[in-house]
């Protein structure tokens, strides 16, 4: 569970780190892709450009240079001159204008017109035999022209230098047509010597373009092919190239179409990323849910839909965890003999019960406090109220717990009852003893009789602590050989001597102490250990009859005391035989007593587990009689041999007038029409025991005589005689 969790996690994360990689480098694929094509493009177009400018001006020095040879032939008549470059101006077109200028300076144009040479440097240069470039001028024809003058000595026959033949260029011109051409998306200039002269798009100037033109300007003059870093935008190449006679061409690529590809893949990123989160955390919600969903439901009960013992520990420990101090309370309800009614009427209906139960339960509290712990077990958990309130509402569950439950289907009424179990705790305590002590305290109740409550006091959570410490240690005392027996002689009256004895067990624990048996019986009845131990039981009482025997003592019983538990024993008779046999003791020898109380609970039962035991030789005897709440029919019905009479009539037989006096000589007199030998229990004093002598018991038995004592000390009662006289 935990591991699929982490897996599916991890996954998760994967997947998602992965798109998103995928969509940066994608991203960034794209876009140095892009940036390297644009730089290439505009690498190319520059190229372009001063190729161009380059192969133009050759070709124009070129045409110059052919009209320079031709010139000495005309030079005798200068009409002849002017219409040779008439001719001229209408067989190559890319001048601006075209003249012969006399070694005086004076231009013959070809229109005719006559005019003192403009740029007069390169005109001298050309005067001396050099190709001369000038710089840049107004156009003397078409002023709106920014021109270059290429000027070509011409030559006469004899080598002397009869003039300069001159040609303008307009290279604002070529580069405008050039751009037409090249659909360059972005501008280009063209500079010479710090003008611009040039730009492709009249609304962007090169100040704008390059803010810190000198710098650049500079550096175009060191480096003739180069780029400038706008740092500011990364998406931009500014390159440029020097060309011929030191004219610059500048192309700037930011209005570049393929920017916008950057731009779609930097779009098509982000949604991929954001589908990426919100498919992630959408799976991450699900997976999520449907994790809170199986927990809940591992959490819940099936039958009630109430949360269990799982839920219950989960919401003990977030409360706690938000504040360890915390104080609730804890109602710990189980239905009273819930397991009769399952036996009588079968699970189905069982189940619908539980649920009527359950669905009272939420009629009183909040579902959210409510847990079915176990078959017929439900707690209640609230935020902690005064003591008062907490009582107030212990009685309110008694009583609606109490209400007879209406089921439907059967159309019938069932009388319920609870036990409950009330603790409060601050969220430092244990919640393990917290638990303890509400199912103790519950358990409690029930044995008082159920329907009602108990609240754990300090002194019930320091018992219900020592119990289940008694019941821990009980656990090993049998194995441990930890317990022993003592014996009580009992007097017979008619023989005046003592002729049996009780076996009364006794539990040395190694850490306890010697426990009485008030103590551990009832906890070796919960745990079903009494079975066992009562076996034990019976053939150590066995052993001691035979050891006895073997002394040579043949005149005494022993009387051994039998619970409820071990009564309804399946095996219990086929145990006592097997131990008869084994031992081999006279079953003459042995009284098995049945105490008052628990003989009436089923007197089918009872009566043929008395009748084997009758028939095995053993004789029985009802214990305690006059205090439990049998009633007579009890004597007529059940076969018993003695009575033994309950202490509590000797305790105050010389003290209420007469009463228990009465009482006494009554249960004798019934006992002795019922052929039930008596034995008095609980005589301490001479007094007590002149009592009972003149009301003609059978046999006595008290501290007057002895106490309880070990096996060698009990056996010397057997030999002596006479015991009370008089
Ligand atoms: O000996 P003492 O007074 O402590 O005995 C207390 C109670 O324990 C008596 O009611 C007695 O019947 C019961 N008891 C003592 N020994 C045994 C025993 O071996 N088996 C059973 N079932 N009860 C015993
Ligand atoms: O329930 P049952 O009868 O088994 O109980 C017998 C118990 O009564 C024994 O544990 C024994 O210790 C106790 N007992 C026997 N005689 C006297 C007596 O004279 N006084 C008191 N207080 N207890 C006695
Ligand atoms: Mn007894």
């Amino acid at each position: 569970m935990r591991k699929r969790q982490y897996i599916f996690y991890i996954l998760l994360c994967f997947i998602f780190i992965g798109t998103v990689t995928f969509s940066v480098m994608s991203y960034y694929n794209t876009k140095s892709f892009v940036l390297e094509s644009v730089e290439r493009e505009t690498d190319e177009l520059l190229n372009n450009f001063t190729v161009e400018v380059n192969r133009f001006a050759r070709e124009r020095t070129a045409d110059i240079e052919s009209m320079a040879d031709h010139i000495p032939y005309l030079i005798d008549r200068d009409e002849d001159v002017t219409a040779f470059l008439l001719s001229q101006t209408e067989n190559v077109s890319h001048f601006a204008g075209l003249g012969f200028i006399t070694p005086d300076g004076e231009v013959n144009a070809a229109d005719g017109t006559r005019f003192p040479a403009q740029q007069g440097k390169s005109f001298e240069i050309a005067l001396q035999g050099d190709i001369a470039f000038s710089d840049v001028y107004k156009s003397k024809i078409d002023p709106t022209q920014n021109v270059t003058a290429i000027s070509v000595p011409v030559v006469d026959y004899d080598g002397t230098i009869i003039g300069v033949a001159s040609g303008t260029v307009n290279l604002s011109n070529l580069i405008s047509d050039l751009v037409e051409e090249s659909n360059l998306p972005g501008t280009v200039f063209l500079l010479k010597d710090d003008d611009v002269l040039f730009a492709s798009d009249e609304d962007i100037s090169f100040e704008q373009t390059i803010p810190n033109s000198d710098e650049f300007l500079k550096k175009t003059a060191d480096q003739p092919v180069g780029s400038w870093d706008d740092s500011q935008e990364k998406l931009r190449f500014i390159k440029y190239g020097s060309t011929w006679n030191d004219w610059v061409v500048v192309v700037d690529s930011k209005e570049n179409e393929a920017n916008k590809q950057i731009a779609q893949s930097f779009w098509l990123s982000t949604v991929l990323i954001i589908s990426a989160m919100i498919i992630t955390l959408i799976v991450f919600i699900y997976f999520n849910r449907l994790q809170r969903r199986e927990r809940m439901q591992a959490e819940e009960d099936l039958l009630t839909g109430l949360g269990n013992r799982t839920r219950l520990e989960a919401n003990i420990a977030k409360r706690i965890a938000i504040d360890p101090h915390a104080k609730a309370t804890f109602y710990f309800i189980k239905l009273d003999r819930f397991t009769n009614f399952t036996e009588r009427m079968g699970y189905y209906w069982s189940d619908e019960l539980l649920f009527a139960v359950s669905k009272r339960l939420e009629s009183i509290e909040n579902k959210f406090n409510l847990y079915r712990v176990g078959d017929q077990e439900f707690i209640i958990s609230k935020l902690h109220t005064s003591l008062e309130k907490q009582h107030e509402y212990a009685l309110e569950l008694v009583d609606q717990m109490a209400q007879p439950i209406y089921l439907e289907k059967r159309n019938n009424k069932v009388e319920l009852t609870a036990s409950i179990g009330v603790r409060s705790a601050i969220g430092t305590e244990d919640m393990n003893i917290v638990m303890q002590d509400v199912i103790y305290a519950s358990r409690k109740a029930d044995k008082q009789g159920g329907n009602q409550y108990v609240y754990v006091t300090e002194e019930l959570s320091i018992e219900s602590q020592e119990q289940r410490q008694l019941a821990r240690e009980l656990a090993y005392a049998l194995n441990n050989e930890e317990f022993y027996l003592l014996y009580q002689p009992i007097y017979s009256c008619f023989h005046d001597r003592i002729d049996s004895f009780e076996a009364l067990m006794r539990w040395r624990s190694p850490t306890l102490g010697v426990i009485s048996p008030v103590k551990f019986i009832p906890l070796l009845e919960e745990s079903d250990k009494i079975i066992e131990v009562g076996r034990w039981l019976i053939e150590h009482v066995s052993k001691q009859v035979l050891i006895w025997e073997s002394e040579g003592y043949d005149n005494f019983t022993i009387a051994l005391n039998v619970s409820t538990k071990q009564l309804r024993y399946d095996d219990f008779l086929s145990d006592v035989k097997q131990i008869l046999v084994e031992t081999g003791v006279n079953p003459k020898r042995l009284v098995f007593e049945v105490t008052e109380s628990i003989v009436v609970q089923d007197i089918d039962q009872t009566y043929k587990v008395l009748k084997g035991l009758n028939e095995l030789g053993i004789k029985t005897a009802i214990d305690d009689f006059g205090t439990g709440y049998s009633s007579l029919s009890v004597l007529k019905n059940l076969p018993f041999q003695y009575m033994k009479l309950d202490r509590a009539f000797v305790m105050e037989v010389l003290s209420d007038e007469g009463v228990s006096e009465a009482i006494l000589r009554g249960l004798i007199e019934i006992a002795n029409s019922l052929n039930l030998v008596t034995i008095t229990e609980g005589v301490e004093t001479l007094d007590q025991l002149k009592v009972l002598q003149r009301l003609g018991t059978d046999n006595i038995q008290g501290y007057y005589f002895s106490k309880p004592v070990v096996p060698e000390e009990a056996v010397v009662f057997l030999e002596d005689k006479g015991l009370v006289r008089g």
